[in-house]
């Protein structure tokens, strides 16, 4: 199916309509409509191909270049700033990327003739850039890496059907007013905050836009900005929470929806948010499924605390019998894995996609997502899958065998440890700048303990949940 290219309908039906703001500076959609083709002309002369690369943290020039690549008809290939090189190049390379842009903030002095800084393409001639009339459902619109249990990254598809029907079935649960404004701290580079931009563009709503997560900063936009929802992880919940236990004053009036995903919470600090009137709804989703797709209406948010809510309307889910495994039906679920056919077909049973998380349904059908079946976990809305940093640990010289496992931490969820087998005291500073090197920092290990063997299975399979526990025992 193909419909008119989202930019030109909303430039079209609500020129003046303010399409994004950063607080200080803001574009109307027509406004953004003749700097995305000012831009589109831009990048026809570095002749990207159909993939173009982005790594920007969350400004109006990111703001405006991911604009840019989807109205030009490509492909956006988000990068997560926060990767080491080694993984960017692996991501890169997965996807063939001729050509990424990259916020002047972010630029590396190892970047290489692929990368154009966001001031060096703004230097280009804006010669006439047509923006392409339509969008189809089919094409896609965005890609996404996560890592899986092989360690090695795989880049999610997500096509402009995906994020029209994950932007509609949001809006059939939350509701849809036209002086909505969505508040957007979480990266633009991971689903939690395209999608905001997505669903900005398919509804006709403004966007605010926040660089960067300061408890103070948001509060004050909560405080004193027209912002009607915000998207956050349970990092940012907690650290919001505090900061509204010291202030005097209340989030503005037209404020309803602390829409939050991204990991699990603790029902204390859910409580918590209930007795200081914060209006948190909590969801479930993943970047699979072009962000949530089970989340609780604002009405039960109270009655069913601690529960992420029922499929959202076109979703199904249910329960594998054997093992509570969560598996779903989705349009917005995508089509598969950047150059990795059948991959996704592996995770499918029936027409049922396996999430690998694993729930429980209340007797009104409300989902509670209890843990994983596989190692994977989440640090401050970041997942880890320990495969991949055991990967670049083994490489270590002198580690011989190495496990990693999430640690619980009141500040960030979980954060990874290490089990080393060394024949020798390994040097822990050594270990750490090693990880620096390799992998994004969040990833690489708080701690490291150095054991005889690891536990295993009768296969030689590490039993991490022994770990785990070993980690973990209150
Ligand atoms: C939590 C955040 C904001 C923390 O970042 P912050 O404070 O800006 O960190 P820095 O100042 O840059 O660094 C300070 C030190 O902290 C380390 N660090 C940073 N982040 C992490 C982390 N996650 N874990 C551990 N350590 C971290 C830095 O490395 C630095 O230390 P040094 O100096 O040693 O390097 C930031 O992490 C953040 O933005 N997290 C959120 C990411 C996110 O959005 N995840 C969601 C992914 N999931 C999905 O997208 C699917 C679900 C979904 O779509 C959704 C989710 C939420 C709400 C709605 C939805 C929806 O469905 O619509
Ligand atoms: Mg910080
Ligand atoms: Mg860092």
């Amino acid at each position: 199916m193909k419909t008119q290219n989202w930019l030109l309908k909303q430039s079209s039906t609500q020129p003046d309509k303010v399409a994004i703001t950063d607080g200080q500076k803001q574009l109307t959609f027509s406004e953004l409509r003749d700097v995305v083709a000012a831009n589109i002309g831009r990048l026809n002369q570095l002749k990207p191909g159909k993939f173009v690369g982005i790594l920007t943290d969350n400004t109006l020039i990111g703001y405006e270049i991911a604009m840019t690549v989807l109205a030009s008809g490509r492909t956006i290939v988000w990068l997560n700033w926060r990767l080491a090189k080694d993984e960017l190049d692996r991501q890169m390379a997965d996807s063939r990327l001729t050509c990424c842009l990259v916020a002047d903030s972010l630029v590396r002095p190892t970047m290489d003739k692929r990368f154009t800084s966001f001031e060096h393409f703004l230097q280009l001639p804006a010669q006439d850039g047509q923006l392409v009339p339509e969008f189809d459902f089919g094409q896609v619109a965005s890609i996404m890496y996560t890592s899986g249990t092989t360690g090695n990254p795989k880049g999610v598809l997500q096509t402009f059907g995906n994020h029209f029907y994950s932007a509609v079935s949001s809006a059939l649960n939350l509701g849809l007013g036209s002086n909505d404004e969505w508040l957007c701290v979480a990266p633009i580079f991971h689903i939690s905050g395209f999608s905001i931009l997505m669903r900005g563009l398919i509804y006709g709503i403004t966007v605010r836009l926040a660089k960067k997560f300061s408890e103070a900063t948001i509060e004050k936009i909560l405080v004193n900005e027209p912002v009607t929802i915000m998207s956050v992880v349970p990092f940012m919940l907690q650290k919001l929470l505090e900061q509204r236990k010291n202030s005097q004053c209340h989030y503005n009036k037209y404020f309803r929806c602390m829409l939050l995903g991204g990991g699990t919470t603790d029902m204390a600090t859910l409580k918590q948010c209930a007795k200081l009137q914060i209006p948190v709804v909590q969801c479930y989703g993943m970047t699979e499924t072009c962000s949530q797709i089970v989340a609780l209406r604002a009405q039960d948010a109270l009655r069913k605390l601690g529960s992420v809510g029922q499929p959202l309307f076109m979703n199904q889910i249910r329960l594998a019998p054997e093992n509570n495994e969560i598996l779903l039906k989705s349009p917005a679920l995508t089509p598969g894995y950047l150059n990795q056919p059948g991959r996704l077909e592996c995770k499918m049973t029936a027409g049922w996609y396996h999430t690998g998380d694993v729930g429980r349904l209340d007797n009104e059908g409300y989902l509670y997502v209890d843990g994983r079946l596989d190692e994977m976990f989440i640090s401050g809305g970041e997942n880890i899958f320990p495969q991949e940093v055991e990967q670049v640990y083994q490489q270590y010289p002198g580690i011989k065998q190495v496990a990693v496992v999430g640690q619980n931490d009141p500040k960030w969820g979980a954060v990874p440890v290490a089990f080393i087998v060394t024949d020798s005291e390994p040097d822990i500073e050594n270990l750490i700048h090693y990880g620096y090197q390799h992998l994004a920092h969040f990833k690489v290990p708080r701690r490291y303990i150095r054991v005889a063997q690891l536990p295993t299975n009768a296969s030689g399979k590490i039993k991490h949940y022994l770990l785990r526990q070993r980690v973990n025992k209150k």
